[in-house]
């Protein structure tokens, strides 16, 4: 990579993009060098925000004559640094804050074309606005963009019954590190000319290209749903509850999650107005969802039966289910503000795991034993998707440990000592987050030869200049 930028490029970039679309002023930059945790913070050149893929084109081929690496930014809500670019200062960010239209939305195709820049939530209220839904959720809605989603492949809420992103990306179109536009957004249901290239760039965090749009699938919007928060014992029993409803109410389950009482009374202490839904403490909630199209019966009726038996059963211990969409959302708000209440306590050795879901629910009782054991002080909270095999296994620091100091000399070795125990169940150490910056090290370190082999050898034949958000995902 070239280590000096000339001042020229700045200056084409500039009269390319306008006072709207270019800025080098350091407090403008600020907020996009640091990550959402406020772990990593890097510099850059300059901050492009084009505002169509013809100057998305332009950036990229006269970053690519230059050899300037790009680091491509949606919101910014990555969890593994993915955004933010090294401490350099050479890199473009290159932020699709710019292009956020919903360039289509048809309920009859039940397809939304929408540009990288389009925030999550915005394109939820434009499907609600026709009947339909996009769905996927995650707590960052309200930030995370349709770019931003596709890179990682992010899950969030309701891969359960829909998948991740990219079971919901029917097209792309991205500006390739040759400067070439690949105009994917055509919605086949059929497709075999040779490499699926849409989804070489859903997970591929930037590395390969920019997306500039995507074309997702919709599906009806839900008539009811009904919400509950469970009380457990013990994890064992999570899994059978979840196999006991899946045999009553079928896929109309869309989530299935596990809140730990260490996350419940964290998001109690930091987040105003938040209540605990049950009288009495459990050592583990479940937040569950569960829809119903229009003419169905309702899922209120069907998951108060279901839930009632479980506790009868000895599954549960107890349960209450939302009366109203404001309990609903309520119930919701405790959920998605672990990683909000978390960070405000302090740092914290960050994993994103996944198992065969059979496994989760010993590793979360075993992996936490056995992580205590080793680093003592530590303390380990694991929530997240159960019902994907998937939960957030972060470690804390000793109450009254400097924590970053602790992350600094510590993180490493917890890191490396989790995706062990991990890896020997056949896991993965990034389910959903994707690998960034914070998990490269880990990643190369796991990854067997084929797996990196391939990887390493796509990239080379798709940026050979290695400008595309170089230092993330790969070494
Ligand atoms: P950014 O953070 O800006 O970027 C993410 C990655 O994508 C980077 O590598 C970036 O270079 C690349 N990128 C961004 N836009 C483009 C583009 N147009 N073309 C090419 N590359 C691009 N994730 C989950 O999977 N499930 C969750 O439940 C979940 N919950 C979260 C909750 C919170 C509170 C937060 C802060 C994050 C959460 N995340 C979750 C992390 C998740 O990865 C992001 O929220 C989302 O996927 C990133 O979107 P973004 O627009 O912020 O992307
Ligand atoms: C979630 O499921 C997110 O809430 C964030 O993926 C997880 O903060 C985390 O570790
Ligand atoms: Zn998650």
């Amino acid at each position: 990579m070239n280590a000096t930028l000339a001042p020229s490029l700045l200056e084409t970039l500039a009269t390319l993009l306008g006072p709207r679309g270019f800025t080098t002023d350091p407090a403008d930059m600020a907020p996009w060098l640091t990550d959402w945790r406020g772990r990593v913070t890097g510099a850059a050149a300059a901050l492009l925000s084009p505002a169509h893929p013809g100057e998305v084109q332009a950036i990229v081929r006269l970053a690519g004559q230059a050899r300037v690496p790009i680091v491509p930014q949606g919101g910014n809500t990555s969890m593994v640094a993915g955004a933010t670019p090294d401490k350099s200062g050479q890199a473009l960010i290159l932020s699709t804050r710019r292009m956020r239209a919903i360039r289509s939305l048809s309920a009859g195709d039940n397809v939304a074309v929408a540009e990288a820049g389009v925030i999550l939530s915005d394109l939820h209220d434009a499907a609600e606005a026709q009947g339909r839904r996009f769905p996927l959720s995650l707590a960052a809605k309200g930030s995370a963009t349709i770019g931003g989603l596709v890179s990682t492949n992010a899950g969030g809420t309701q891969v359960l019954r829909f998948g991740t992103m990219r079971a919901l990306v029917l097209g792309i179109e991205a500006v390739l590190p040759s400067g070439d536009l690949f105009d994917g957004l055509t919605a086949l249901r059929k497709d075999n000319r040779g490499y699926d290239l849409r989804q070489l760039l859903a997970g591929a965090e930037g590395t390969l290209g920019i997306i500039t749009a995507a074309s997702l699938r919709l599906v009806p919007a839900a008539a009811a749903r009904a919400v509950a928060w469970v009380g457990l014992a013990e994890t064992e029993a999570a899994l059978a509850l979840l196999r006991r409803l899946e045999a009553r109410l079928g896929d109309t389950i869309e989530s299935f999650e596990i809140v730990p009482a260490e996350a419940l009374r964290l998001v109690l202490a930091h987040v105003p107005g938040a209540r605990a839904p049950l009288e009495t403490r459990h050592a583990w909630n479940l937040l569950i969802e569960v829809t119903a199209p229009e003419g169905a019966p309702d899922p209120q009726d069907a998951l108060t039966a279901a839930l009632g038996d479980a506790i009868e059963a000895g599954l549960a211990q107890d349960a209450t289910i939302a009366a109203s969409e404001a309990q609903a959302e309520a119930l919701w708000k405790l959920r998605e503000s672990i990683s909000e209440a978390e960070r405000a306590d302090g740092m914290a050795a960050k994993h994103d795991v996944a198992l065969p879901v059979s496994a989760m629910p010993r590793f979360l009782i075993e992996g936490a034993a056995e992580v205590e054991r080793r680093f003592p002080g530590v303390r380990v909270l694991a929530f997240g998707h159960l019902g994907d095999g998937n939960v957030h296994f972060n470690v804390r620091p000793p109450i009254g440990a400097n924590d970053r100091a602790w992350l600094e000399s510590d993180g490493g070795a917890i890191s490396a000592f989790v995706h062990d125990l991990v890896g020997a169940e056949g896991g993965s150490l990034s389910a959903e987050h994707g690998i960034g910056q914070t998990k490269l090290a880990e990643f190369v370190r796991t990854a067997s030869p084929a797996r990196l082999g391939a990887l390493k050898a796509i990239k080379a034949a798709l940026d050979p200049a290695g400008i595309m958000n170089p230092g993330k995902l790969l070494p």
